[in-house]
Formats: structure tokens, C-alpha cells, sequence
């Protein structure tokens, strides 16, 4: 359930839109059942934010995550491959910078702010709140929603933008928590008002 609030979009936010890619969507090697879901709420958003990001996961083919090296996953988001390529569905006229993540061997890479030049490019756009949408709600979006605030960003994390793999029933109701103890609000877009009807890039 997300927290009853409206947030007006204002200068300095971001939406931060996480591996909207083939493999984490239903066909794919690590597809989240209830992907497609979120292809209508970022349509919404994203012309909105004054600034836009996308992250990628983009894996080297031995990538210490995957099963056959001890990992939990099976291979995926491969880079260049076309299970890590974005799904066409993702407007990217929307998106102002593409952030690849999770390309060290030895780190999962979760986040959009491990190893990336995320939390550089936010501070010198003079960012201070940033939204958190896409997949999977459980991994990569909870893990880049805590580096955001850690990073002392104000936090946001869109539920129904977003969602979960759930490995294990509940997955995704254990991330919200973690994320609210945290200090990171759960909203809606439908909660999320204003914004340009087609923002100025930055
Ligand atoms: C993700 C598992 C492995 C994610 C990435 O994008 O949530 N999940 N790699
Ligand atoms: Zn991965």
C-alpha cells in the first residue's frame, strides 16, 4: 500500500528507472511475472521529470551472479546481448542518461549507484530527490532506492511503476518495509503531480 501523499514534481527531482530490460521482463531469462505492468505508469512519468535516468544491467559473460559460478541467477543481461537491451516499450525520447551497472565481474551490481557516475551526475545537476521505478522491485530497484538515500538523496519509490521477482511469496512486501524503515516514502503515480507536460532537458 503506498503512503498517502502527494508529491509535486519540482526542479530537483529525478526519476530513476531501473533495468527495463528484455531479460527481466515475461519471455525473459529472469522475466518478473507482473513486468508489463509498469510500461503505462512510466509513460506517465517520465515526460514529466526535469531529468531522467535509465540504469542497465550489463553483465560480463562470466559474471560471478550466475548460476554456473556459484551465483544465484541464471545468465542474463549479458552485455550487448539481446536480453540486456532495453524493451522497446521503455520510451527512451524520455530518458536523458543511461547508466550501466553490474559490469564487474565480482559485484552483483544491484545498484544504479555502485560503480556508475549516478550519484555524480544527480549532484551536479543539483539534484535532491530522486523517484525509483521498474525492476525488479526485490533487487535492483530497492538496492538503488537505499544507495539514494544513503547518498542523502529524499527518496521515492513508485510501487506500481515498479515490480518484484519475488523468488519467495512476500519478496516484495519485505522490500517495501525495508525501504519504509529506511526512511523511503511508497507511493503511486497517480500520487505524483505536475511536472512540465513535456519537461525541458537537462
Ligand atoms: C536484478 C537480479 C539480478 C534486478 C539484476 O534488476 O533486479 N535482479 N540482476
Ligand atoms: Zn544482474
Amino acid at each position: 500500500m503506498s503512503d498517502r501523499a502527494t508529491y509535486e514534481i519540482r526542479p530537483d527531482d529525478a526519476l530513476v528507472i531501473v533495468d527495463v530490460q528484455h531479460d527481466f521482463l515475461p519471455g525473459g531469462a529472469l522475466g518478473v511475472a507482473e513486468g508489463e505492468r509498469i510500461f503505462d505508469p512510466i509513460d506517465a512519468l517520465a515526460p514529466r521529470f526535469p531529468r531522467v535516468y535509465a540504469t542497465r544491467d550489463w553483465h560480463p559473460e562470466n559474471h560471478s551472479s550466475y548460476q554456473q559460478y556459484g551465483g544465484p541467477w541464471p545468465v542474463h543481461c549479458v552485455a550487448g546481448s539481446h536480453g540486456a537491451a532495453f524493451d522497446p516499450r521503455l520510451t527512451l525520447d524520455n530518458v536523458d542518461v543511461v547508466i550501466d551497472k553490474g559490469t564487474d565481474r565480482d559485484t552483483d551490481g544491484y545498484s544504479g549507484f555502485a560503480a556508475t557516475t549516478l550519484d555524480r551526475d544527480l549532484r551536479e545537476h543539483e539534484v535532491r530527490r530522486v523517484f525509483v521505478c521498474g525492476l525488479a522491485t526485490d533487487y535492483c530497484v530497492k538496492a538503488t532506492a537505499l544507495d539514494a538515500k544513503a547518498a542523502g538523496f529524499d527518496v521515492v519509490v513508485l510501487e506500481d511503476a515498479s515490480a518484484a521477482v519475488n523468488v519467495e511469496p512476500g519478496d516484495e512486501e519485505r522490500a517495501l518495509g525495508e525501504l519504509r524503515a529506511a526512511g523511503i516514502a511508497i507511493a503511486n503515480s497517480a500520487d505524483v503531480a505536475g511536472g512540465a507536460t513535456a519537461a525541458v532537458r537537462r
